[in-house]
Order: structure tokens, then sequence, then C-alpha cells
């Protein structure tokens, strides 16, 4: 799912504003070709231009905004998780059902109005139908106009979500802060992720992929400890959404150095083994330490070489069915 295309939502003033602006234009363009008899059968052709092409623009930028956003029902479970937790999801369903509604009334209306149009025999009365329908639409959009605002400042929370693939096998990298797992996901990934001697350096999930045989494998860095979900930041929520909802496989990071205790360490190793995921242990900065074989020993299984896990995932993934 990729969110950074969602398109960015005007206020209602200017989305009125560009059906004026269009209905005009179309309106300038048919008197051009057509400068002879200045009755009121030309006049009411004016009129039902002018209706259909601002009806239009109004109908086609609310579709527009509607096909943008992702149909709410139909979202994986990651994004739904990540939308309540991020936006008032009732408020968005809402906001999207009135631009809907807009969209439709200001149809019917201008359905109503051309047919009033036509059936008018006086000059005057053609140009008041006119006024009343565009005030009629524009009042229509102006009273989404909170939906509108709210959809827009969706739209910016959403442009950060991570792209995420449902469908692949996924493997999240999970670990205190500053072990090292953006430097994993680099070693191991084509992805590039910021890294620094300093803990809580990444701030947002960043994602790689391995690929062998054309099986492709996600990889993402999950930074956070795990702490109470109300007390996680944003970051922390995704993270923790990611490993209990996308992730078929952890790799936990133990940083020998020690940087946060071992104990610390090993207790949110226990609480990420709690989500029921098949976990990985890899033990980072080996070149920094003289061994490690005394924490080898609490494991079976223990990577300290990326290269040999990422032999470890493509046997795993291998023994997946698409
Ligand atoms: N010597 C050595 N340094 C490492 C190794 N892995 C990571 N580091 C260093 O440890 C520091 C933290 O690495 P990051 O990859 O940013 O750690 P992180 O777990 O992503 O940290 P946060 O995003 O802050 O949670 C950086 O200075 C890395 O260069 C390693 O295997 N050996
Ligand atoms: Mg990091």
């Amino acid at each position: 799912m990729n969110f950074q295309d969602l398109r960015f939502v005007e206020t209602a003033d200017t989305y009125i504003d560009t059906a004026f602006k269009k209905s005009k234009k179309r309106v300038a363009l048919f008197k051009q070709g057509n400068r002879d008899k200045n009755d009121i059968k030309r006049m009411k052709t004016v009129e039902l231009i002018r209706i259909d092409t601002f009806s239009q623009s109004l109908i086609d930028n609310m579709q527009k905004i509607i096909t943008s956003f992702p149909s709410i029902d139909n979202l994986d479970e990651f994004y739904l998780e990540l939308i309540k937790c991020t936006i008032e999801y009732k408020d968005l369903k809402k906001s999207l059902g009135a631009v809907n509604w807009a969209g439709a009334q200001v149809q019917k209306f201008s359905t109503i109005f051309k047919r009033k149009i036509k059936m008018q025999k006086e000059e005057e009365h053609v140009k008041r139908v006119r006024r009343e329908y565009l005030g009629r639409a524009a009042s229509i959009i102006k009273q989404i106009k909170r939906s509108l605002i709210f959809l827009e400042e969706a739209r910016k929370i959403m442009k950060s979500y991570p792209s995420i693939k449902s469908k692949l096998f996924t493997v999240c990298i999970a670990g205190f802060p500053n072990v090292g797992k953006s430097t994993l996901l680099s070693k191991m990934t084509t992805s590039t992720p910021e890294i620094n001697a300093y803990p809580f350096t990444t701030k947002s999930l960043n994602v790689g992929y391995i690929e062998k045989n054309y099986r492709k494998i996600q990889m993402i860095d999950t930074p956070g400890t795990l702490n109470r979900f109300e007390k996680m930041n944003d970051i922390e929520k995704q993270a923790y959404l990611a490993i209990k909802i996308v992730a078929n496989h952890i790799i936990y990071i133990f940083d020998p150095t020690e940087e946060y205790p071992m104990d610390d360490q090993l207790k949110l190793y226990s609480r990420v083994k709690k989500l029921g995921k098949e976990i990985t242990v890899y033990i980072s900065k080996t070149d920094m330490v003289e061994n490690v074989d005394e924490l080898k020993k609490r494991f079976d299984e223990v990577y300290t070489d990326p290269k040999e896990l990422s032999k470890k995932l493509y046997k795993l993934n291998n023994k997946i069915k698409d």
C-alpha cells in the first residue's frame, strides 16, 4: 500500500473558484464561436454550458478525492490499525461520506436546474435560474468545508505511513535503541537508513528488500521498547503494529557492549517473544567485545554475521508457499 500519492485536498473556496473560472472560460469559448443571433435560445445554450461545466468541475474534484483515498473498508489490517491510532477513524469515514454526498447533490441539482432553464421563456428568468443554481452548488460545497480541511490533515498524516507490502514474507528487526537495527538493515538490503551513534535515530519505519531466485523478503526496522501502547509515540506504535500484524519472523538484536544493560535487553526479548512470532537472535558489534560466548549460551541458535542471517531468511522464505 502506498500513501505517498494521496492527492492534496483543497479548500471549499478553491474548488468553487476553480469551477467558476472553468465555466467562465468555457462560456467565453462558446460565445466566440457563436456570434450570431443573440436570442433566448442561444442564451439558454450558454447557461446550460455554464451549469454543466460548473457542476462537472465540482463533481470531478469530489470524485478525485474519493478515489485518491484508500477504500477504508478494504484496507489491510496493518493500515486500518494505523489509521485507527493516528487519525479519528470515524471522522475520516464521515468526511469521505460528506464529499461523496456533495458530489451527488451537485449532480442532482444540475439536472433539476438544467430542466428549469429549458422551460424558461424570459431572458431574465433564465438568468435568475442560473444564479440560483450556482448559489446552491457553491453552498453545498461550503457545507462540507470542515470535512475537506479534515481530509487534508488526514492526508498529511497518512503520507508519513511506511509503504509496506502486506503479501511479502516480512521480517521485523527489533531491539533496544542504538543496538544496530538500521545498520543491520543497511547491511542486508539496499536500503540506506540513517545511522547514528546516539539512540532514537530512527523516526520512521525503514523498509528494505532482499531477493533470491525472484523471491522477495521484506525487512522492516522497528524501533521501540514495547512499552504500554498508550505511552508509545507514533513511530513506536507503527513499529509495534508491524511486529504484531505484518511480521512473519523477527530478528532480535542484542548489543553486547551493553549501552543498555543486558537484563533490560533480555526483558525486551521476552516481551517480543510473547507476541508469538518466531525469533532469530543476532548479536551486533561483535567486533567491539572480546567474546560473546556467555550470551550465545542462552540461545540454541545465534547469528553474528549478516550474510549467514540472510541465508537463514532465504531458507525460511522458501518454506513458505506462495
Ligand atoms: N562497531 C560496530 N558498530 C556498530 C555495529 N552496528 C551498529 N553500530 C553502530 O552503533 C550505532 C547505532 O547504530 P544504528 O544502526 O543507528 O542503531 P539503531 O538500533 O538503528 O538505533 P535507533 O534507530 O536509534 O534505535 C552507530 O554508531 C553504528 O555505527 C557493529 O556491528 N559494529
Ligand atoms: Mg535506527
